[in-house]
């Protein structure tokens, strides 16, 4: 009935074919945005990882480079994997590769090693080649480090003494939890384990950390060397299947990171995102002061399914990163401004009631990829500022999102159906769901629902949701969604809750894919406006850019 080529996209990257995870060490160098990701050019199952690359002047048109990065072996410490980390632009203004190899030695202290790698040519503005250090490893285990779990380097940023430091992923010496290991250099090649910079308990392994300062006011990012007063710092890291962060300082002659609320530490607290997202990883484009995260966005279907379609993995749109300056507390996301270049065949409307119990069908734009932009008018009635943290998520997720299209409330679902057949046999519904607190408030909950995405009965069709926080200063509740054949992003609020999902419908395909406004509550909703467009596709450019 459908062809598995439907669920490639549009406008998210992905390789031509094989296995993709994690984002690797994106740079902007000589005017190209890199990016590297781990890549096994084997087939379409994680295995052999090298890393992959690809080059682009806006990161949404993108280039393949037509070889690895950096491909396992031949010498011991990386003979059976180069798995993730980072770049770093030294003082000099050429880039340098830090990642994980997977030795050949199983069990001793060099199970995973920490190396570095520098370009062949670095006046090769596409940095095809890299060399790998003859010092290689370069980082020794800690007394007493688990060293299986070691790994995924942070970018290197410069402390109050002049030397570098990196993060190493890890596990806690004392205690069941993940830790971030602090190495510190003088020259990017002898390193040092100083101490854990954090460790949070009962978390896992803490995989791909990445630590950075944001501005407390405006949406510019910083340097990762930045310390002043009017700067926080971020730190994320992805344990038990999602990428938590949270807020706090970051002290850089002690070398120590204190979370604001201890209720929201990592791996408690908040999520870059409340669907699939993981292993992501920000980097800073000093040519646009904009600090830009992608994540890696997994498959929801079968392994059969990853072999019909000779491909898995693909990375979440490009997303601006910065505080939230209206709370001080939690990060906001949004599409990089680019991929704006993309629309096409606008629709707009405004001002106009969604009456309870409706679904309206939007005439104008349709197919597989689509920018959905809506404001809803705020019901008139108080509303929760506080914000739960994840705890209920899955109880969120569960009882109001896979229940939400068809379930009624006071106030909402209402949303959008996307990926939707034309009867509705197929939808992915992303709705708002308010509900009535204890204390008489309301809280917003966003919701991203899978349960009606496909008529295949082998794929995983989760319902993802979460609290977000809406000020009384907000003039509108919002909703942003990215649909591109099986993905759907959406930013809520502003960009203050993200939700990711995956979806395989077998005839909301192509031209047959629709979208419809909903209202599954008992009260009318305003539409203050919506605006979507019809998202032009973003082929990879097969020549290679001249230099
Ligand atoms: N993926 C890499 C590891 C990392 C994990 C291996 C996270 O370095 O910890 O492909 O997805």
């Amino acid at each position: 009935v459908y062809s598995t080529e439907l669920y490639r996209t549009g406008f998210h990257f992905q390789p031509q074919k094989n296995w993709m995870n994690d984002p690797n060490g994106m740079i902007k160098y000589m005017g190209y945005y890199h990016l590297f990701y781990q890549y096994n050019p084997d087939g379409p199952k994680w295995g052999n990882i090298n890393w992959g690359h690809a080059v682009s002047k806006d990161l949404v048109h993108w280039h393949h480079i037509n070889q690895s990065a950096l491909a396992p072996g031949p010498d011991w410490y990386d003979i059976y994997g180069v798995w993730s980390g980072s770049s770093t632009l030294l003082p000099d203004g050429t880039p340098a590769i830090l990642y994980t190899g997977w030795s050949n030695i199983s069990t001793s202290t060099q199970a995973q090693t920490q190396n570095l790698a520098v370009p062949l040519n670095a006046s090769d503005p596409l940095l095809r080649d890299w060399v790998k250090s003859p010092s290689n490893p370069i980082m020794n285990p800690g007394k007493g480090f688990n060293t299986q779990n070691f790994r995924d380097p942070t970018e290197g940023w410069i402390g109050a003494d002049g030397q570098w430091r990196v993060l190493i992923g890890g596990t806690m010496l004392k205690g069941k939890g993940g830790t971030a290991h602090l190495y510190k250099s003088r020259n990017f090649v002898n390193w040092t384990y100083v101490q854990d910079l954090h460790s949070v308990n009962y978390t896992g392994m803490w995989e791909c950390p990445d630590f950075y300062p944001v501005a407390m006011e405006g949406r510019d990012g910083l340097d990762v060397s930045t310390n002043t007063v009017k700067v926080k710092h971020v730190l994320k890291a992805s344990t038990r299947n999602h990428d938590y962060y949270t807020v706090g300082t970051y002290d850089s002659v002690l070398d120590t990171f204190v979370a604001d609320d201890p209720e929201l530490e990592v791996g408690f607290g908040m999520r870059y995102d409340y669907g699939k997202f993981y292993a992501s990883k920000s980097f800073f484009d000093k040519s646009t002061s904009r600090r830009i995260l992608f994540g890696w966005v997994s498959e929801s279907d079968s392994d059969a399914d990853a072999i019909t379609k000779g491909w898995s993995g693909l990375q979440s749109l490009p997303r601006q990163v910065w505080l939230d300056p209206d709370t001080g507390m939690d990060l906001v996301q949004a599409p990089v401004e680019e991929v704006d270049g993309l629309h096409r065949d606008q629709v707009f409307k405004f001002n106009f009631t969604l009456p309870a119990g409706s679904v309206m069908a939007i005439e104008g734009v349709h197919g597989p990829q689509l920018d959905i932009q809506l404001e809803f008018n705020k019901p008139d009635m108080p509303m929760n500022l506080l914000f739960n943290g994840t705890d209920a998520t899955s109880l969120v997720g569960q009882e109001v999102c896979a229940n939400g299209t068809s379930h009624n409330g006071l106030y909402g679902p209402f949303g959008v159906l996307v990926l939707a057949e034309k009867d509705l046999l197929e939808q992915t519904g992303v709705f708002f769901y308010l509900t009535l607190a204890y204390d008489g408030t309301w809280k917003a909950i966003v919701c991203s629902d899978e349960s009606r995405s496909s008529m295949q009965t082998d794929v995983d069709k989760a319902s993802y949701g979460t609290y977000v926080r809406v000020l009384e200063s907000d003039q509108y509740l919002t909703l942003r969604t990215l649909v591109d054949h099986s993905i759907v992003e959406t930013f809520a609020q502003g960009g203050r809750a993200v939700i990711t999902s995956r979806v395989y419908p077998t005839m909301a395909l192509n031209n047959d894919a629709y979208f419809f406004l909903f209202n599954n509550g008992t009260q009318d909703i305003k539409v203050q406006s919506l605006n979507a467009w019809r998202m032009e596709a973003a082929p990879p450019d097969e020549m290679e850019p001249k230099v």
